[in-house]
C-alpha cells in the first residue's frame, strides 16, 4: 500500500502540482476558507515541497504535543532571521541564545509583573484620549491603535518614547517597520527575476534603509541606557543589560540584545494593535454586546477615579469582548510545527522527522466540534467560566502553544484589557455603517480602512494620568 496522503486542494497541475487557487494578498483567509471545504486537513505539494495545513482542533491537539511535535521555523519565518536572528520569536529550538534570553526575560511577564507597567500604560492610553479629544470625532482605529501599542511596549519596555500622541506624522520608525515587513513578505512569493527588479528599482536599497534605521533606533535605546543606568532593574532592557541566566551564569551579548529588542517593538505591537482594532470593530457592530462591557466599566469607576492595578483583574466581560475577539479574529492566524521524530498524523498520515505544517487557527477557533453551530457569531458569553471549562483547551490558542508560546500574553492582556475599558468608559462609538469588515494581511490580521466615529460622553472623566516617571 502506497502512503497515505492528505487530500490536496481541486485542479492539480501534471508536475508542478497545487498552484491553483493560491492568493498572494489574503493567503491566510483563503486556506482557512479552502480548510472549511476540505476538511481538517490539506496538502499542497509545489514542485515536490508539500505544505500541510490544520484546521481542527482535535488534529491540532495532536501536533500541539510538545513530545512528538515542536515550534518550526520554516521559510516564512526564516525571511525575518536577517532581522532579528536569535532572537526569541525566530530562534531555532536548539539555539542556547533562546534558553539563556527565556530564562532572564520570563519574569519580566509574570501577572506579578504587570503591576510595574501599570501606570505606563494607563497614562499611554490617556495620552491616546487627549489626542482624540482634540481631534474631530473620527479616528482610523487601525492606525490609532498601532500607536498605543507601539508607545506602550517602548515605553514599559525600553523607556523609549515614540512620543506618537504629541506630533501630527508618526514616528519613522513605523513607516519603516511597514515597509520592511512587506518587503519581507514579499519575499516568500517565489516570482522570477525579483531580485534584479528589486535592485533596479531602488527597491532593495529601500528595504536596507528601513533596516538601518530601526537597527539605529534600537542601537540609541540601548547606549542611552547605558550612559544612564537604572539603579534596579525596572523594565525590560534592564533585565536583558543585566541579568545573569541561572543556569550558564552568562549575560546577553550585545547583539543578542538587539536582536531582543527589535523582537519586543515587533512582536509587541502589531498582534496586540490590531487585537484591539477587531474588538472595537466587533463591539460598535454588537451594540448589545458594548453595553454590557460599558457597565460592567461604569459601575467600577462610576467615581471616574484612576484605574487601579487591581482592578484590571475585575473587567471580567472586558476580557471576555477581548477572548471572543481573539477566537474569531486570531491576530497571529497561525503557527508552524514540525514533528521531532517519525511520527503519524490522525492515525493515518506519515509525517517524517523535520517535516512541518502549520495550524490555522482561524479555522481551528471556529471548529464546530469545540463551538458548535453558531461558531461564526461574536458571543463572548462563550468565555463564561462554566462553558470554558465545558469545552477542551485545545479549540483555543491564540497565543500558540507549548514551550513557544508567547512570553507576552498577559502583558497584552493586560494593555488591552485596559484601552478597551478606557475607551468604553470614555466614549459611545459607531461604526460606519457603509464599512464591511475587510481583512488585510501583513504577517498578522487586521480589519482595514476601519474608521470609528466617537462622542465623549457626558461625565467621564479618562482614567487620572500616572505620575510622570
Ligand atoms: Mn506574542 C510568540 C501571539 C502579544 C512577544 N505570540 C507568539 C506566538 C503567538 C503570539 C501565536 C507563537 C508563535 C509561534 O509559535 O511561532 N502575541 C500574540 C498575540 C498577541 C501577542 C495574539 C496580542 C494579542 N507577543 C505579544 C506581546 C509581546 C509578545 C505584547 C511582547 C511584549 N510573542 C512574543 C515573543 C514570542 C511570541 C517574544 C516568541 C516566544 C518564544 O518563542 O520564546
Amino acid at each position: 500500500m502506497g502512503v497515505l496522503r492528505p487530500p490536496h486542494p481541486p485542479k492539480r497541475v501534471p508536475l508542478i502540482g497545487d498552484i491553483i487557487g493560491l492568493d498572494p494578498v489574503k493567503p491566510m483567509q483563503n486556506t482557512a476558507r479552502i480548510l472549511g471545504e476540505i476538511g481538517p486537513i490539506y496538502q499542497r505539494r509545489i514542485l515536490g515541497m508539500r505544505l500541510t495545513f490544520l484546521g481542527g482542533a482535535d488534529i491540532a491537539a495532536e501536533v500541539n504535543d510538545d513530545a512528538t511535535w515542536q515550534k518550526a521555523v520554516p521559510r516564512p519565518l526564516q525571511l525575518l532571521r536577517p532581522i532579528a536572528e536569535d532572537g526569541l520569536f525566530t530562534a531555532y529550538n536548539d539555539e542556547p541564545n533562546w534558553h539563556k534570553a527565556h530564562a532572564i526575560l520570563a519574569p519580566a511577564f509574570t501577572q506579578s509583573s504587570m503591576r510595574s507597567y501599570h501606570d505606563t500604560m494607563a497614562q499611554v492610553v490617556d495620552e491616546m484620549c487627549s489626542a482624540w479629544d482634540g481631534a474631530s470625532g473620527d479616528v482610523d482605529v487601525a492606525a490609532e491603535m498601532t500607536k498605543l501599542a507601539l508607545e506602550t511596549i517602548g515605553r514599559c519596555g525600553f523607556g523609549y518614547r515614540f512620543d506618537s500622541f504629541g506630533r501630527r506624522e508618526v514616528d519613522p520608525f513605523l513607516p519603516a517597520l511597514k515597509d520592511m515587513l512587506e518587503y519581507i513578505q514579499a519575499q516568500g512569493v517565489p516570482v522570477p527575476g525579483r531580485k534584479v527588479v528589486d535592485a533596479l528599482t531602488g527597491r532593495t536599497r529601500q528595504h536596507q534603509r528601513n533596516v538601518d534605521y530601526m537597527f539605529k533606533v534600537v542601537d540609541d535605546v540601548i547606549a542611552d541606557r547605558q550612559t544612564n543606568p537604572h539603579d534596579e532593574p525596572r523594565d525590560l532592557l534592564d533585565l536583558m543589560l543585566t541579568t545573569k541566566d541561572p543556569e550558564t551564569g552568562d549575560q546577553l551579548d550585545a547583539r543578542n540584545v538587539r536582536n531582543q529588542i527589535l523582537t519586543f517593538l515587533v512582536a509587541g505591537h502589531e498582534t496586540t494593535a490590531s487585537a484591539l482594532s477587531f474588538a472595537l470593530y466587533l463591539l460598535a457592530t454588537h451594540p448589545d454586546e458594548a453595553a454590557k462591557a460599558r457597565a460592567e466599566v461604569d459601575e467600577l469607576w462610576s467615581t471616574g477615579a484612576a484605574v487601579r492595578f487591581e482592578e484590571v483583574a475585575k473587567l471580567r466581560t472586558v476580557r471576555r469582548v477581548i477572548d471572543e475577539t481573539m477566537r474569531l479574529w486570531p491576530t497571529s492566524p497561525g503557527y508552524f510545527r514540525e514533528a521531532k521524530q517519525d511520527t503519524v498524523l490522525d492515525g493515518r498520515y506519515p509525517f517524517k522527522q523535520g517535516e512541518w505544517l502549520m495550524v490555522v487557527l482561524q479555522q481551528v477557533h471556529r471548529d464546530p466540534a469545540v463551538w458548535g453551530d453558531d461558531a461564526d457569531q461574536f458571543r463572548p458569553d462563550r468565555f463564561q467560566s462554566d462553558e470554558v471549562r465545558a469545552r477542551p483547551g485545545h479549540g483555543y490558542k491564540p497565543f500558540g502553544t507549548g514551550l513557544r508560546a508567547c512570553i507576552g500574553r498577559q502583558f497584552a492582556y493586560h494593555e488591552m484589557i485596559l484601552a478597551l475599558a478606557t475607551i468604553l468608559h470614555r466614549y459611545d462609538f459607531a461604526a460606519d455603517p457603509g464599512y464591511t469588515l475587510d481583512v488585510a494581511e501583513q504577517m498578522t490580521l487586521k480589519p482595514a480602512g476601519f474608521r470609528l466615529s466617537i462622542t465623549r460622553r457626558a461625565g467621564a472623566d479618562a482614567s487620572a494620568p500616572a505620575p510622570a516617571t
